[in-house]
């Protein structure tokens, strides 16, 4: 079998996605960027690259034996990455949950061959792609929480022009 493109991430509810997006068409121009779909918003935890099954399947087994708790994600800051033309939203403090959550799924990648970027992880869901101009960011001052009960390992596929994110499987977290 092929190898295929992977990362763990976490999902958003339908709610929040539908809220986001709504804030987002308010809040940026159209010409600031190329909107992701509300179904594609997502948390990387672990960007993974081109994996064979076999490690696929190794990872998703370690996976499967995370035993966290779940955690609130607050979202209230929004940034500008002009190099690879990214604007985003994270959180001014992320949630010990996650950064342990994160760190762990990475840690697993980079033992069974998946480089891991040398720069600190820096939690984000990206709004808008292909934004390499400058952009007027919110100010501070927005807020949305949401509970996250549960992560997945996501498969990026392009095909006929687009990038699709299928999940391949999920996890919960403890409640
Ligand atoms: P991004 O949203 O900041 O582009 C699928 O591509 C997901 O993995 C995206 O959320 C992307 O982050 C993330 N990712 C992390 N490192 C990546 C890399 N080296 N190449 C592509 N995507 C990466």
């Amino acid at each position: 079998m092929a190898t295929q493109r992977l990362f763990f991430a976490i999902s958003l509810p339908d709610a929040m996605q539908q809220q986001l997006v709504r804030w987002r068409a308010d809040t940026f121009p159209a010409e600031a960027g190329q909107p992701v779909a509300a179904a594609s918003l997502h948390l990387t935890l672990a960007f993974l690259g081109e994996v064979a099954p076999e490690t696929s399947q190794r990872l998703q087994t370690l996976a499967s034996r995370i035993d966290q708790p779940g955690f609130d994600l607050e979202l209230d800051d929004a940034g500008h990455w002009p190099r690879p033309g990214v604007v985003w939203l994270g959180c001014q403090r992320a949630p010990r949950g996650l950064l342990q959550l994160a760190s762990l799924l990475r840690a697993q990648a980079a033992r069974h061959g998946c480089h891991q970027s040398p720069q600190p992880f820096h939690p984000h869901i990206t709004l808008l792609r292909q934004a390499t101009q400058p952009v007027a960011l919110p100010p501070r001052g927005f807020h949305w929480r949401f509970h996250v009960p549960a992560f997945s390992l996501f498969a990026s596929e392009y095909s006929r022009g687009r990038t699709r994110y299928r999940t391949l499987a999920s996890w919960p977290l403890r409640s």
